[in-house]
């Protein structure tokens, strides 16, 4: 398959990727949530537990994983990339190396990872994986973010994007724009239209096809400290927002929920793919904690729990994907 092809199953109708690409410690979050070690075994069997959820399929294209799980087997011993490609499922793999701090002393972030990345690519590819993902990390405060920041960690993700296309995947382009603080949704807007126009900028620059790429961004959505807006305003100022700022040629849009609750981000998703206004990209999700915090919390780290975990991911996957066609509704709660 072409990339471009990949790219456009993955944005089939209806359809969207699950991300489970948490690294180690982050994972480690979320099992201290439901009291569970964070072991390699257990990594295994949660991420087990959610490629084996039967017709997942009918909501899911593709699953970001970790470097670890890429390479994990399952509890029968076939490889996890395999069960996925059996469900028809394109295996995902995050190849940033996380952030730093831009500056000694800065509070604003750079992503790291271009090193090797080429050979690791390669290796990727060997194992099954399909599409690959990098997340830049954009803070919004006193004097962030910094022009800097922006134009640094744009000119990584082009090289990355250009890299992965060359290996023959599709490069999923974070740049999250976090919704810690309390700035209000104008001055979310304003830091992420000009984070997209730099960064569409650099993947001119570096030769990225728009068409065999999928931009992974943040909502418009006023700061955590800031109170909420509605899913109508929210829709309308992020599709104003990429009006400005993404080329209609890339080949979809899938959202990250960002601390969203799993009912709102299914909320905007729904509202911005119901707006009556021309929309010349697919909008979809690539979701974690909004297709996860639920499945969690069924299954607490007990293999009796696992029928009710796969229930749950089945139940949020099938929700966003209605949220991703237009036809949410909060009573499918
Ligand atoms: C699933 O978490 C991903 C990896 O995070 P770390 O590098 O911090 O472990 C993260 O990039 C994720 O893919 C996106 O932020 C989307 O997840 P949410 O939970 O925001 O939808």
């Amino acid at each position: 398959m072409t990339i471009q092809e990949i790219a456009q199953a993955i944005v089939a109708p209806g359809k969207g990727i699950l991300a489970a690409d948490e690294s180690t410690p982050t994972i480690g979050k979320r099992l201290a949530g439901i009291g569970v070690e964070n072991t390699e075994d257990n990594r295994r069997a949660y991420r087990e537990l959610l490629f084996t959820t039967d017709n997942m399929s009918e909501y899911i294209s593709g699953v970001i994983m970790y470097d670890e799980t890429l390479r994990q087997n399952g509890s029968d011993g076939s490889k996890l990339v395999e069960v996925l490609e059996k469900q028809g499922v394109f295996s995902g793999i995050k190849v940033d190396m996380g952030v730093e701090p831009l500056q000694d002393g800065s509070e604003e972030k750079i992503t790291n990872g271009l090193d090797g990345l080429e050979e690791r690519l390669k290796e990727y590819y060997e194992l099954g994986a399909r599409f690959a993902k990098w997340r830049a990390v954009i803070t919004i405060g006193e004097n962030m973010p910094t022009d800097e920041c922006i134009s640094k960690n744009a000119k990584r993700l082009a090289k990355y994007a250009k890299l992965v296309q060359d290996a023959g995947m599709v490069p999923i382009v974070e740049p999250e724009i976090l919704m810690d603080g309390d700035h209000d949704i104008d001055r979310c807007y304003e830091v992420t239209t000009n984070t997209l126009h730099s960064v569409f900028e650099e993947l001119y620059a570096h030769d990225v096809e728009l068409d065999g790429m999928l931009l992974k961004p943040n909502m418009v959505i006023p700061g955590k400290g800031s109170g909420k807006a509605s899913s109508e305003i929210i829709a309308q100022k992020t599709i104003d927002c990429f009006h400005k700022s993404v080329p209609p040629k890339t080949a979809g849009i899938v959202f990250l929920s960002g601390g969203q609750s799993e009912q709102e981000a299914c909320e905007n998703l729904d509202a911005m793919n119901r707006l009556d206004i021309e929309k010349p990209w697919e909008l979809s999700f690539s979701y974690g904690r909004a297709l996860q915090s639920s499945v969690l919390q069924a299954w607490l780290g007990k293999s009796e729990n696992i029928n009710a975990a796969k229930e749950a991911f089945l139940k949020r996957s099938k929700l966003t994907s209605a949220a991703r066609s237009g036809t949410y509704n909060s009573d499918m709660e």
